[in-house]
């Protein structure tokens, strides 16, 4: 008698005790974000704070690169954990529920959800967000995503998409701000079951308006300028040296006198986003999560200011694939930086791993769980990049190699050239290395997903994002 009350009284607690040994994820994705934060380097005004705090009580990684150069594929990558040679989609669109390859593809979070985790999101976390068969992913919206306000007359650039400059007057009108406010609240709110949560903010992206704290922190006449001589196209081929989508053209940026305003407007909405991760942080430190959550801060690729004479993304240059990658949480013990090259594909078996789920075997990252417990653990695998169908880099920890669809090839050696200004793709003595890398090229493809502009027209510019 006495033993059947035990057992029917233990049984739930039982169930509780597991989940609670469950992590918790909380994913931090950031749009458009390059290496201009403090802990990697790649500027050297650059204020982030509160990134810097994150790296350094977790693992960053210094090489770790994007599947794709442009926001949609390359967060259906993220998501999916395939490259975009498997999943088809190179452009702004499709969807992630229209892709006919993904159709028996989990996304992450349903793996996660299926698992016994309730799975939460706002911001932009998917480009098209989780919609028609993926709806049911998500199992509650914290924050609906809206555009913030933006003023009635152009301030810096004309045209809608382009354009920067301190607006509005207090952080509280931002979205990125608000959405920050809600995915603390939620943070420091009990939760019956573990979480997967993801806050995707929208900043620097394009329009760069953020009040006027932020650009107050960068002089625009003294802010330095990244290397942009141009004498280091010479023996780059031309592929993908035009105009890309409605971005502005460096030639323009320069000629409209721009460019210093540009890069101080890219500063300060990134200062500004690094403090919305920031107010974040403090809400899971401060709530009753803090012990149990594994974080992971990205963002869908990097962003040329002046570059190789580029502005914006889709190369396949490192201005354009690098990003930050961090993971933080208990057991990741910190202050210790990777060098070993990592994908954004990556992601979605490392979160799996750590979490001690079941392994999803469709997935084509490989788990960064060795690097979580011991940075100087090396990595067989190189990261692999594409823009635009047949279009792929391969970055080693010491090298890039780039082929493009028509055969064109560049090279850079790392160790020696991290601005990647000398082509050694013609040089014999390197071929043994071209070789290697070029093992890593994607051997065959799926067909290209239509997506919502050709390259013909993003290359004429004429279509919008
Ligand atoms: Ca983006
Ligand atoms: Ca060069």
């Amino acid at each position: 008698m006495f033993g059947v009350i035990f057992a029917s009284l233990s049984f739930p607690f039982q169930i509780q005790a597991e989940e609670k040994a469950m992590p918790n994820v909380l994913m931090i994705c950031i749009d458009d974000l390059n290496d201009w934060i403090g802990c990697m380097g790649g500027h050297p005004d650059a204020k982030t704070p509160h990134i810097d705090a994150l790296a350094k009580r977790g693992r960053l990684f210094t090489n770790a690169h994007c599947a794709v150069t442009v926001c949609s594929p390359s967060r259906v990558s993220v998501m999916s954990g395939l490259f975009a040679s498997s999943h088809g989609s190179y452009e702004l669109g499709a969807a992630y529920e229209t892709i006919e390859r993904l159709d028996k593809v989990p996304t992450m979070q349903r793996w996660f959800k299926d698992r016994g985790y309730t799975t939460m999101e706002g911001g932009k976390v998917l480009h098209h967000g989780f919609g028609g068969r993926l709806a049911d992913d998500i199992d509650v919206t914290f924050s609906k995503k809206k555009r913030s306000p933006r003023p009635k007359e152009n301030m810096s650039w004309p045209g809608r998409a382009w354009d920067w400059g301190a607006f509005p007057p207090t952080d509280d009108e931002m979205y990125d701000y608000q959405l920050a406010v809600s995915a603390a609240e939620v943070l420091q709110s009990d939760q019956e079951h573990p979480f997967f949560m993801s806050v995707g903010f929208f900043r620097p992206h394009v329009p760069m308006f953020a009040p006027a704290k932020w650009f107050d922190l960068y002089d625009e006449k003294s802010v330095t300028l990244p290397y942009a001589a141009g004498e280091d196209m010479a023996d780059v081929p031309k592929n993908f040296q035009y105009k890309m989508g409605v971005a502005p053209t460096f030639a323009e940026v320069k000629a409209g006198e721009k460019w210093r305003s540009m890069v101080q407007a890219y500063l300060a909405n990134t200062a500004f986003v690094d403090h919305c991760v920031g107010k974040v942080m403090a809400g899971l430190d401060e709530g009753p999560h803090a012990d149990n959550t594994v974080v992971v801060l990205w963002s869908d690729h990097g962003f040329h200011l002046g570059e190789k004479q580029h502005i914006a993304k889709r190369t396949l240059w490192e201005e354009s694939t690098r990003v930050p990658v961090i993971f933080a949480g208990p057991g990741i013990v910190g202050g210790e930086s990777c060098p070993e090259p990592v994908s954004l594909v990556d992601i979605y078996p490392t979160l799996i791993d750590w979490c001690d789920l079941e392994k999803n075997e469709q997935l084509e990252g490989v788990s960064l769980v060795p690097q979580l417990k011991e940075p100087s653990t090396t990595r067989e695998v190189p990261a692999v990049t594409s823009s635009y169908f047949g279009n792929h880099t391969i970055r080693s920890r010491d090298w890039r190699y780039i082929r493009y669809a028509d055969g064109a090839e560049e090279l850079y050696d790392h160790r020696t050239d991290s601005g990647e200004k000398q082509n050694l793709a013609a040089d014999s003595s390197h071929a043994d290395v071209k070789g290697e890398l070029s093992r890593w090229l994607p051997k065959e493809a799926v067909p290209e997903v239509k997506p919502v502009a050709t390259r013909e027209q993003v290359r004429a510019g004429v279509v919008k994002p």
